[in-house]
């Protein structure tokens, strides 16, 4: 039976694809989620949300917790800032992956602390787009014990 997904996005991913190529890639974020759409067919029902407001953030995941079995998360910026978002992200009781595009761990050192690594599943970065499928492989191998 295919899982229920959630793949979430937090602040400026709506710009992927149109700036910063060089970082992010020259893909947007229509086509990794289409893409991963594909790529999963069968196996995940995928629904998406982006938005660039904390407060929106959390109310995705305070009603992920209604439908779905898990969550592929890139919180962006918030990554290294929200306790708001860590606190959402433990009262959800959901598996939640922490996906970046880019290695945080290789860039400036104020990416390199994560809020919310603690309260994840997991964490997969570095990969470009391909970060996402990783991640969603893992979460479903993990759901599927
Ligand atoms: O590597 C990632 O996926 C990040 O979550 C991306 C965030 C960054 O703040 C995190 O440290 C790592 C930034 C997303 C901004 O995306 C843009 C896309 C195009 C142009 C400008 C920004």
């Amino acid at each position: 039976m295919a899982r229920q997904i959630l793949v979430l996005n937090g602040p400026n991913l709506n710009l992927l694809g149109t700036r910063e190529p060089e970082v992010y890639g020259s893909t947007t974020l229509v086509d990794i989620l289409a893409h991963l759409g594909n790529e999963f067919a069968g196996r995940a029902e995928l629904r998406d949300a982006q938005s660039n407001s904390e407060g929106e953030l959390i109310d995705a995941l305070h009603d992920a917790r209604t439908w779905a079995d898990g969550v592929v998360f890139n919180p962006g910026a918030y990554t290294h800032t929200s306790v708001a978002l860590r606190d959402a992200i433990s009262a959800c009781e959901l598996p939640v992956v922490e996906t970046h595009l880019s290695n945080v761990h290789a860039r400036e050192e104020f990416r390199h602390t994560s809020m919310l690594s603690a309260v994840c599943l997991g964490v997969v970065g570095g990969f470009g787009r391909h970060s996402y499928t990783v991640a969603l492989e893992g979460l479903l191998r993990h759901l599927d014990g």
